[in-house]
C-alpha cells in the first residue's frame, strides 16, 4: 500500500497542530509509523487520501454502529442544514430525541444533552457531588471517561498507550479526590469505603471497559458495586459513552440488569456528530439548573444537526429488533475465526468480547483488569497492527482500545479479516 499523501499531509499537519492530529491516540505513537488520512466512508469501509481502502474497525471510535454515511443520517443533517445550523434557543427536535432516548433505556427520567462523551462524564461527577454533599469519587484503573481533570488518574485509552495515565496539569487538590480501585475487584472498593467513611459521592464505571482493550465485567461485580452504592448513600455512574446503544437498547444496565444513578451516553447516541448526555432518574436530574442549583450548559449542547444525526440513528435502532443480535453473531464469528487461527499458530493470546465490542491481547492469561491488560506482549500487538493494516484492515492503534463491530460488516468482510490475522500469523 502506497502512504504517499497520508505522510505528506502529516508532515504538514505537525506544524500547525499539536502531534499533527486532534486527538492523540490518532498519531499512531503507539504502534509506530505514520498515520494514515481519512478521505472518505461508506458503510463498512473507510478510504485514505491514497485511495487505498480498509475495513474499518474503530467506526470513529464506535459512533458508526450503523456503518459510515449511513444514509438516514446524512439525509436527517442535510435536510436540517438548510433550516438553520446552530441557534442557542431551545427546538422541538431536542425533545423529540430526548423521549425517544428515555423510553428506550430502563431507570432514566430526564436526559441533557451535551457535546461529548467527556462532558458527560464531568457533568455527571459534578451532579453527584451536588446531590449527595460530598467530594470524592472512585474511579477504576485503565478506565477512560474523557479528559476532564479527575479522570486522567490511571486513566486507560490515550493515558495509558503514552504511559502517561497520570497527565501533567492535573492538581494535587483535584487528584486528591479521586480513589482508585482495579476493575472487578469488589473488595479494592469495599476498602477504599471503609477507609473514606461518608466522603464518596459516586463510583463511576465503564460498565464494560473498552480503554483498556475490551474487558467485560465479571459475574457479580457490577451487582456488587449496586449494593455497596445502596448501603452507603454513594451513586453509582456508569459511563456508557462506548456501551450506550450499542450493546443493547437499554445498553449495559439492560444487558445485566443493574440500575445505575447516573448514565453517561457519547458516540453512537449523536450518530457521528458531537454529542454526549447523561441521564439519570428525576430525583437527580430536577437538581442540575436551571431547576436545581448544579450549573451545567453549553453554547452548542442540543445543536440542531447533531440532535437531527442522533434522533436518526435512534430511531434506526428502536425499530430494528433483530440488530442487536446480528451485531452479536457477526462479532462471534469473528472472535471465533481469530481464536482458531492464533491457537493453530500458537500465539499467545486471549481475545475478549462483550456484543459488538471485542479485543485481541497477546497474553495467553484471562485479561481482566488494567495489570491483565498492561501485561499483554506489544511487540506482537504492534507487528499485528501493521500487518493488518498492509493488508487493508483498519484497527484501533493502540492495544488500549476495544474493536467496533458494524452491522454494515458483511461476512465477506470478516472472513477477509480473519485470513489476514492467517497471514499475520504465518509472517510472525
Ligand atoms: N478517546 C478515544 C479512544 N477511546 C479516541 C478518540 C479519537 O481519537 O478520535
Amino acid at each position: 500500500m502506497l502512504y504517499k499523501r497520508s505522510s505528506a499531509l502529516f508532515k504538514d499537519a505537525q506544524e500547525v497542530i499539536p502531534g499533527g492530529v486532534n486527538s492523540p491516540v490518532r498519531a499512531f505513537k503507539g504502534v509506530g509509523g505514520t498515520p494514515i488520512f481519512a478521505k472518505s466512508a461508506k458503510g463498512a469501509y473507510v478510504y485514505d487520501e491514497d485511495g487505498n481502502r480498509y475495513i474499518d474497525y474503530i467506526n470513529s471510535w464506535g459512533p458508526m454502529l450503523l456503518g459510515h454515511a449511513f444514509k438516514p443520517v446524512v439525509e436527517a443533517v442535510k435536510a436540517k442544514a438548510e433550516s438553520g445550523t446552530s441557534f442557542g434557543m431551545p427546538t422541538a427536535i431536542e425533545t423529540e430525541i430526548a423521549e425517544l432516548a428515555v423510553s428506550m433505556v430502563p431507570n432514566i427520567d430526564k436526559i441533557r444533552f451535551v457535546n461529548s462523551g467527556t462532558e458527560a462524564c464531568m457533568s455527571a461527577i459534578r451532579l453527584a457531588r451536588g446531590f449527595t454533599g460530598k467530594e470524592k469519587i472512585i474511579k477504576f484503573s485503565g478506565c477512560y471517561h474523557g479528559h476532564s481533570d479527575a479522570f486522567l488518574i490511571a486513566a486507560g485509552s490515550g493515558g495509558a498507550t503514552f504511559g502517561t495515565p497520570n497527565s501533567p496539569g492535573v492538581t494535587q487538590g483535584t487528584a486528591k479526590d479521586t480513589l482508585l480501585a482495579d476493575y472487578n475487584n469488589l473488595q479494592n472498593v469495599e476498602a477504599l469505603i471503609t477507609a473514606n467513611p461518608n466522603e464518596i459521592a459516586a463510583i463511576i464505571i465503564e460498565p464494560v471497559a473498552g480503554n483498556m482493550g475490551c474487558i467485560p465485567p465479571k459475574y457479580g461485580f457490577l451487582e456488587g458495586l449496586r449494593t455497596l452504592c445502596n448501603s452507603n448513600g454513594i451513586l453509582l455512574i456508569f459511563d456508557e459513552v462506548m456501551t450506550g446503544f450499542r450493546l443493547a437498547k437499554g445498553a449495559a444496565q439492560e444487558l445485566y440488569n443493574v440500575d445505575a444513578d447516573i448514565v453517561c451516553y457519547g458516540k453512537v447516541i449523536g450518530g457521528g456528530l458531537p454529542v454526549g448526555a447523561f441521564a439519570a432518574r428525576n430525583e437527580i436530574m430536577n437538581f442540575l439548573a436551571p431547576v436545581g442549583p448544579v450549573y451545567q450548559a453549553g453554547t452548542l449542547s442540543g445543536n440542531p444537526l447533531a440532535m437531527a444525526a442522533g434522533l436518526a440513528m435512534l430511531k434506526a435502532i428502536n425499530s430494528d429488533d433483530s440488530l442487536f443480535k446480528r451485531l452479536e453473531d457477526k462479532t462471534l464469528y469473528l472472535h471465533k475465526g481469530m481464536t482458531q487461527v492464533l491457537t493453530e499458530f500458537n500465539i499467545d493470546h486471549t481475545v475478549n468480547r462483550v456484543g459488538s465490542m471485542i479485543s485481541v491481547h497477546f497474553h495467553k492469561d484471562p485479561v481482566y483488569d488494567f495489570e491483565t491488560a498492561v501485561n499483554g506482549n506489544n511487540e506482537t500487538f504492534k507487528a499485528f497492527f501493521h500487518s493488518m493494516l498492509k493488508q487493508g484492515i483498519y484497527i484501533a492503534p493502540s492495544s488500549f482500545e476495544t474493536w467496533f463491530i458494524t452491522d454494515a460488516l458483511s461476512y465477506e468482510d470478516l472472513d477477509e479479516t480473519i485470513n489476514a490475522v492467517r497471514n499475520f500469523a504465518k509472517e510472525l
